[in-house]
């Protein structure tokens, strides 16, 4: 059976291992949330954390992110002395122990939402992304040269419609939402503490210009190519993070979306630690995707499991769904990983907000309760699984 995880964002969380430890979770997901992207890890650091999370019976088993740095994204002059930091990083981890590497590739933002207290008829509430809201943020706030191009004539009605009712407190929290608080918490480009996100998240987009999907994918060849002797000496698995959500978004190129482009990562650097989080939700958020197809076609290269799903509207809207419904299918996804990869980690992500969750000031996505339920579902169905799973080995 997969593993029982939880991401946990250090001392400070609210969350405490202590909690965690009595809901059943096993391993951690977390990083040195402390330390700047791009700056080593060193060796004392991460034992430091290690043996407090250790101190509760618990074990870290994913580092969720040890980010690349946007240089290295789109081949900056210093890409070559950060890869060696990462390289440093890589290797003090292995030493330490710890070998299971999530991150991702996205341009800028490392995911996205337009609504993250979007209420559902029961008096929680989910994380939703609207493209006419989205399409608002791009062509009204941030005005980007062009952008217009890139959305329906349907949703640039809807724009307009809105640009006769938004308030300058709309607009703040299509800010906060879409580049704030989604970002800071993750190591993202832009925190809370900053004055003036909209100008940040102008020129970091510039960073891209004329970088393309082709260029895109070149880079993160040669990335992968450069740290994977390190891999290999101290058996890192590096699972490369699907993007959220898997659409071209912004003019910015993205190249981690669908079977193509997974396809085409895993053939371009062969090596088995080269591989996979299988972040069902993000994938399930495109409906070009069959998420158990690809379950079924990439199990074997997936070291890390992330198991949410969404519903996406015919509008393509899409919201978080209960971890027993949506697009995902994550009974069968279990069924998938318990016949073809049975030992991996997995985290539940993205639950809804419940019974007080929303005055804690939890980050965006990763409340206490909604979590809680979410895990104990998914503990439900892989019991389920295992129990079958022994029964047809028994037959
Ligand atoms: C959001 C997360 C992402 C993920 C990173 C991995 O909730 O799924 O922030 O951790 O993209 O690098």
């Amino acid at each position: 059976m997969m593993e029982k995880t939880w991401r946990w964002f250090g001392r400070k969380d609210k969350i405490t291992l202590d909690m965690l430890r009595q809901i059943g979770v096993e391993g951690i997901v977390t990083a040195l949330h402390d330390v700047p992207n791009g700056e080593i890890w060193t060796l004392e650091k991460i034992l430091d954390l290690k043996q407090y999370i250790e101190s509760f019976g618990l074990r870290w088993s994913v580092v969720e992110s040890l980010p690349v740095c946007e240089s290295i994204k789109y081949g900056g002059p210093d890409r070559d002395e950060l890869i060696e930091k990462y390289k440093i990083s890589l290797a003090n981890l292995g030493r330490a122990g710890v070998h299971t590497i999530c991150y991702n590739f996205m341009p800028v933002l490392d995911w996205a939402r337009t609504d993250l207290t979007h209420p559902n008829p029961d008096g929680t509430s989910s994380l939703y992304f609207s493209h006419a809201e989205f399409a608002y943020f791009d062509c009204e706030i941030l005005k980007r040269s062009g952008a217009e191009q890139d959305y329906t004539p349907e949703t640039l009605a809807l724009v307009k419609e809105m640009k006769k009712k938004f308030t300058p407190e709309d607009e703040h929290r299509l800010v906060e939402n879409i580049i704030v608080k989604t970002q800071g918490f993750v190591n993202g480009n832009i925190t809370e503490d900053d004055e003036n996100p909209v100008a940040i998240f102008r020129s970091l987009l510039h960073l891209y210009d004329g970088i393309t999907p082709e260029k895109l994918r070149e880079n993160m060849k040669y990335f992968l190519e450069a740290i994977m002797p390190v891999c290999d000496e101290w058996d890192m698995r590096m699972c490369v993070h699907p993007d959220d959500p898997p659409l071209q978004i912004l003019g910015l190129p993205r190249i981690v979306t669908n079977d193509a482009d997974i396809d085409w990562l895993m053939n371009a650097v062969p090596n088995p630690h080269n591989g996979l989080t299988f972040c069902a939700g993000s994938l399930s958020a495109g409906l070009h995707n069959d998420v158990p197809a690809l379950a079924r076609k990439y199990a074997k290269r997936t070291w890390f499991v992330h198991l949410r799903s969404t519903n996406v509207f015919p509008n393509g809207d899409f919201k978080e769904a209960s971890h027993l419904a949506g697009r995902a299918d994550i009974i069968e996804l279990c069924r998938i990983f318990r016949s073809e990869n049975p030992t991996l980690p997995m985290r539940v992500d993205h639950a809804p907000l419940m019974l007080g969750d929303e005055r804690m000031g939890y980050n965006a996505g990763y409340s206490f309760h909604g979590r809680m339920l979410a895990l104990g579902q998914v503990e439900g169905v892989m019991a389920v699984v295992d129990r079958e799973f022994e029964e047809q080995l028994t037959k």
